[in-house]
């Protein structure tokens, strides 16, 4: 087993747990539609849906919290928030949002107008519903060592900056309104991408004029990772490495519920003066005035002290350590992930898992139904349920190239034996994997379908 690190804080206060039994969560699961966004969380036991505005704040925070500036224009915890970006994140200006996809809508109802082509890494599903809804199309060009789960490349979640090139050389720079990089790749498994990569990808967009924006919500998962596997930064501190990878583009797009350890909350950042305008006038038609957008003063103090607490290095190494031990601890119980381990979650290879349910029978979506039923354990699908979409001129079926289900640990929440709890949960369904049966789509809306689409057992 890999080393576990004791954890770099003490609990202060604890939020109890209900264990469920199976009958009930039977019934809770057909009550569901057997989709466990629609379930209760009281009803989980260990909720790894995300980890996305879940974790534990600290003591700090909540202090923060009540040191608020609730004013409604020049608040106190703006100029707070606003030294903290501009000391980490360097750009020129930024805004407040209510979370990262607020940045991005923002973003792209400025910038993308119907026809053009926005290239990343790996856009989240957030990111491309953005690009698409405002008529553009999100392209990924992730490396190809990405799509073999085995394959253990230190940066798996970098771009592939040839295809990169010919891409802009095949659209056209004129069709590309902005280009961008997301940190770590979330899409590929949580993996991290290496300086080096984000070095080159800048380089090539500047080549062509193309303003770069990295997608910046688990960037200091990112920054330890280029710590700790790439030549030249063993002794460079998380926020060193992350001052350089923002020096190199021209904004980004943020949810501070990941790496700013809150529970809400997320900004967007530009170093353009017009394009900035631009932005405060959105802002306040969609969010709110720009020195709280949409937040909360409260909000704004807590994100300027996580942002701190997020790059300290005991925790990001208690915190990948983590994220480790449960993916090892997985294979060991002869479940398929993807190698390595990931920053903020292990993705489950459910395809390989369960390879007598075919694709459009999900069986990511089966394997998450079936760590309900069997641990209470609550997970996501991020495989075709998530990103499958019919051809828009054939109709046929796309395909993501894996069908994952992610377990995503909350920051400072779970402890060692949470962990081995759902390691054992899922050596039991290792144990009877060929009974878990697949299942079809009774309901869905057109976009982001996984939230509330229904679902009913094959067979
Ligand atoms: C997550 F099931 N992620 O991973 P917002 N970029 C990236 C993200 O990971 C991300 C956002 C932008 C979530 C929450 C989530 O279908 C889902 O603050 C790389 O959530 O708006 C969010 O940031 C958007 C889960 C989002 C989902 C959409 O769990």
């Amino acid at each position: 087993m890999p080393a576990y690190p004791p954890e770099p804080f003490r609990i202060k206060m604890v939020e109890p747990l209900r264990r469920t039994t199976r009958d009930e969560r039977e019934r809770l699961l057909a009550e569901a539609g057997y989709n466990v966004f629609r379930l209760r969380s009281e009803d989980v036991y260990i909720d790894l849906l995300t980890d996305s505005g879940t974790g534990a704040m600290s003591d700090s925070q909540w202090a923060g919290i009540m040191r608020g500036d609730e004013s409604y224009a020049g608040a106190r915890s703006f100029y707070r928030l606003e030294a903290a970006i501009r000391d980490i994140f360097g750009f020129q200006h930024f805004v407040p949002t209510h979370q990262g996809r607020a940045a991005e809508h923002i973003l792209c109802s400025l910038l993308v107008k119907p026809g053009v082509r926005i290239p990343n890494n790996g856009h989240f599903d957030t990111t491309g519903a953005n690009i698409r809804a405002a008529g553009g199309h999100p392209v990924d060009l992730g490396i190809e060592e990405a799509k073999d789960p085995a394959n253990r490349h230190p940066f798996k979640g970098n771009m592939d900056l040839e295809k990169l090139a010919r891409f802009i050389e095949e659209t056209g720079p004129e069709r590309i309104p902005f280009g961008m990089m997301t940190v770590t790749n979330n899409t590929a498994g949580g993996q991290p991408v290496s300086m080096a990569n984000i070095k080159g990808a800048a380089a090539i967009y500047h080549r062509y004029g193309i303003p770069f924006f990295i997608d910046a919500c688990r960037y200091a998962e990112n920054a330890y990772f280029i710590k700790m596997r790439e030549e030249g930064y063993a002794d460079k501190a998380p926020i060193e490495i992350a001052r350089e990878m923002f020096s190199l583009a021209d904004g980004c797009t943020m949810s501070a519920k990941k790496d700013a350890l809150v529970n809400i909350g997320g900004f967007l950042c530009v170093n353009d003066d017009d394009l900035f305008e631009r932005i405060k006038q959105m802002l306040i038609l969609r969010e709110g005035f720009p020195t709280y957008g949409g937040l909360a003063g409260r909000d704004l103090e807590a994100i300027a002290i996580g942002l701190y607490e997020g790059l300290d290095e005991e925790y990001l190494a208690y915190r990948v350590a983590q994220t480790t031990y449960l993916g090892e601890g997985l294979l060991a119980a002869g479940v398929p992930i993807v190698e390595p381990p990931g920053g903020h979650a292990v993705y489950v290879d459910a395809g390989r898992f369960l390879p007598h349910i075919p694709r459009d029978q999900f069986p990511g979506q089966a394997l998450v139904i079936e760590m309900y039923r069997v641990g209470g354990v609550r997970a996501v699908e991020l495989g075709s349920v998530a990103f499958a979409y019919p051809d828009p001129q054939s109709g046929e079926m796309v395909y993501p190239p894996l069908e994952l289900v992610r377990l995503a640990i909350p920051r400072r929440m779970y402890t060692r034996s949470h962990l081995d709890y759902v390691i054992e949960t899922m050596a039991e369904i290792a144990a009877h994997r060929d009974a878990v049966k697949g299942v079809r789509i009774t309901r869905q809306p057109k976009l982001l379908r996984h939230f509330t689409a229904e679902f009913a057992i094959v067979g």
